[in-house]
């Protein structure tokens, strides 16, 4: 079968923002003026279950009128295919973000007119550089009360440090928002209504434009009197992308045309040298399509960005594979889901062809894979393909072995795509099954839930035997445990939540170990030298070996290793995971019967064990970036209260009519934070928070969590 849709039409984008921005409604409105639905849901009126919009379609999403899960859907706009996946602006999902953001080739950032650039928007702008996302700037809300275009493309450049370039003015703003200025044609874009069908008419732009459309606000008439100096400022930057619309410009001042204009904005786009912001109100279906319009014109297509990197075990990069069909194949895994159809791996193909009933290599784990149903999501809905191609996003039907984060490839042609990195889950909370029977069928479906979610973390608590999960934060966690609810109909309950603290070396030390057994006629022997030292926050754990001479024999290193892993779990202040420290075996000695790979892996253990109570150890706990934003008559409150949470504020900055305080403050702390923030500003403060660093706990503080710890496995043993 060939290709259908040539690679160069094709757009694989995200929306990302922060919460609430407005991605599912605009999302909602993209499939409606492609032709892919007939109707318009709103949001807020899925919170009865009747109905739901294309993309937030779980349970929990319809009530909340959140975005949880990322989810997947295609449309054709202007003979171009879009891909498009609508992601979650809370904070606790970050990791649906981060995957899509991986295997996406642009990005829409979606902003709040009134709110401008939030915590999360800063966040998701932040993975994009990482992942080298080109991305474009939708304000929208322009139709909201306090709702300030400039404003908001000041905050891109103060807060995100980018170069925002207007494209759109806006033609008013609030109830009175009628559409925008289209700067590189030229024209005024008025909607005649509201309505979702209500076209749009491209009038000439004359002096007296703001009387003509009965603009009155001041600062509304501010805008369109500097449509003029927006315009130059978009021929300039132009020019910078193009030399010879530059020269012609210079030579006989031929001002580039819509088209010269539209293919240096495109080639600006793809190299980052700014980013373009567009306005208008999803609510009120307005700009929706010239976002479209922007997309096709300016977001690259799979060919348009780097070719993928391979990399080697450590993951370095060794290699690249460019996006053609006629590479071999290759492909990588970046979300799992669990569905009625079985477990759905969700796969980008970056190079070749993968038919239906082929046998490709998961050479992240050395398996092979069979290919059977192959399926074309659309949000909920599967829909069959026989064949996939470079560029292409799909849905593989029931696979054995893969995960989140690996390749697939052709078995000939071996490669390891660049791999993703996944946030650390801060919070835990103990779980276990309601109904007692019915233990084991909860713990499987937890097992699926955490496969299926890589910022979840599944143990066991090796004292008190609780199932004990890990997430990344309140709500994460709770609704995981309702998703267990509605999809696998087991239900769940869950313990406090607990702050997941970390303990760590503060000194550099050397430790022998020899471990020696006698019974009988065999005995066991092996003895270890290890260095162990701090290192950096964040640097996590370093294993290095020193050895020379076969003192430790080569077989046995992994084993030294291995123990020192499995130690390092359960830390001696109060059993946290012990980070940031390196571990150099220098020597040790062996015997030819009595020493194996068990005796090596006892040894570290117990050397391990030896060492850190020795080495200072100290408690660390995660510290979380709140960012309050409050009516200012409360401002005293809110900052006293930070700093009796151990809070220190970083900053305070304007939010619309709001003030938006910055603060760092330990996890620990933040428990009940919304229900005291809400009585002390009767409910007008809000407020996110995200996991920043670990620092360590002051020591009486320390004290009692380990005393805390220390009764709670007691009782939970006793
Ligand atoms: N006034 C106004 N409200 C809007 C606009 N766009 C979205 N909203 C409203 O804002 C709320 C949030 O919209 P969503 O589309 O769910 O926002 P989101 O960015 O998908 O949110 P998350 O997925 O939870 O991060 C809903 O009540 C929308 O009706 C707009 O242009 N104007
Ligand atoms: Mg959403």
């Amino acid at each position: 079968m060939p290709r259908t849709t040539p690679l160069s039409d094709i757009r694989n984008i995200g929306i990302i923002a922060h919460v609430d921005a407005g991605k599912t409604t605009t999302t909602e409105r993209i499939l409606y003026y492609t032709g892919r639905k007939h109707t318009i849901i709103d949001i807020h009126d899925t919170k009865d279950l009747k109905t739901s919009t294309t993309t937030d379609y779980l349970e929990q999403e319809q009530k909340r009128g959140i975005t949880i899960q990322s989810a997947a859907v295609s449309a054709f706009w202007r003979d171009k295919k879009i891909n498009l996946i609508d992601t979650p602006g809370h904070v606790d999902f970050t990791i649906e973000v981060n995957r899509s953001l991986r295997v996406l080739d642009g990005a829409v950032v979606v902003f709040d007119g009134v709110a401008g650039v939030e915590p999360q928007s800063e966040t998701n702008w932040r993975l994009a550089d990482n992942y080298h996302v080109p991305r474009m700037c939708y304000v929208n809300k322009m139709d909201r009360s306090g709702a300030n275009f400039l404003r908001c493309v000041d905050m891109i450049k103060k807060r995100l440090g980018a170069r925002p370039l207007p494209v759109q003015l806006p033609i008013g703003s609030e109830d009175n928002f009628k559409g925008m200025i289209d700067l590189v044609e030229m024209k005024a874009l008025v909607w005649e209504s509201d309505d979702k069908d209500a076209v749009w008419q491209a009038l000439e732009i004359t002096p007296d434009i703001a009387d003509k459309l009965k603009i009155t606000t001041p600062s509304d008439r501010a805008i369109l009197a500097s449509i003029d100096k927006y315009r130059t400022e978009l021929i300039d930057t132009c020019l910078e992308q193009d030399d010879d619309a530059m020269e012609a410009y210079l030579t006989d001042g031929t001002v580039p045309s819509g088209d010269v204009l539209r293919k240096a904005l495109r080639k600006g786009t793809l190299n980052s040298a700014f980013t373009i912001v567009l306005c208008g109100s999803s609510y009120k279906n307005k700009g929706v399509q010239q976002v479209l319009d922007a997309v096709v014109d300016y977001l690259p297509a799979p060919t348009d960005v780097p070719a993928i990197k391979t990399v080697d075990a450590d993951g370095e990069p060794i290699g690249e594979r460019k996006c053609s069909d006629d590479e071999p194949f290759s492909a990588l895994a970046f979300k799992v889901i669990n569905d009625i159809y079985g477990a759905l791996t969700f796969v980008r193909v970056y190079s070749g062809v993968l038919t239906k009933g082929a046998s490709v290599q998961n050479s992240t784990r050395g398996k092979r894979e069979k290919i059977g149903r192959m399926v074309e999501m659309f949000a909920k809905e599967a829909n069959p393909v026989e064949e996939a191609r470079a560029g292409d996003i799909i849905a593989l039907v029931s696979l054995a072995d893969t995960e989140t984060g690996d390749t697939l490839c052709d078995a000939a042609n071996p490669v390891v795509l660049e791999r993703m990195r996944f946030p650390d889950p801060v919070i835990s909370v103990s779980v276990k099954s309601k109904v007692k029977a019915e233990q084991e069928k909860f713990g499987t479906a937890l097992g699926k839930m955490v496969r299926a979610d890589p910022s979840l973390h599944l143990e066991t608590d090796r004292e008190t035997g609780q199932t004990i999960l890990r997430g990344m934060g309140e709500l994460h966690l709770e609704v995981t445990l309702d998703r267990m609810r509605t999809e696998f109909g087991v239900e769940g309950t869950m313990g406090e939540p607990q702050v997941a603290y970390r303990e760590t070396f503060t000194k550099k030390l050397t430790e022998q170990y020899i471990h020696k057994k006698q019974t009988g006629g065999s005995g066991q022997f092996a003895e270890v030298w290890i260095v162990f030292e701090p290192l950096e926050r964040g640097a996590g754990f370093e294993f290095v070996d020193e050895t020379v001479g076969g003192s430790v024999p080569r077989e046995f290193v992994p084993s030294v290793e291995k123990g020192l892993k499995i130690q390092k779990e359960d830390g001696v202040l109060a059993h946290y995971p012990t980070v940031d420290f390196r571990a150099t075996l220098i020597d040790g000695s062996f015997h030819d019967v009595d020493s194996n790979a068990l005796t090596f892996e006892i040894a570290a253990k117990a050397c391990f064990r030896e060492a850190i109570r020795k080495a200072g150890p100290i408690l660390l706990e995660p510290v979380m970036k709140v960012e309050t934003v409050t009516p200012g008559d409360y401002l005293g409150d809110v900052i006293g209260d930070i700093n009796r949470r151990r809070g220190a504020i970083l900053d305070q900055l304007e939010r619309g009519t709001n003030i938006a305080v910055v603060a760092n403050v330990p996890l620990s702390e933040m428990f009940g934070y919304i229900g005291q923030l809400r009585g002390m500003t009767s409910g007008r403060a809000s407020y996110t928070m995200e996991f920043s660093h670990y620092d360590p706990v002051p020591r009486q503080v320390a004290d009692d969590v380990i005393a805390e710890v220390a009764k709670a496995k007691a009782a939970a043993v006793g």
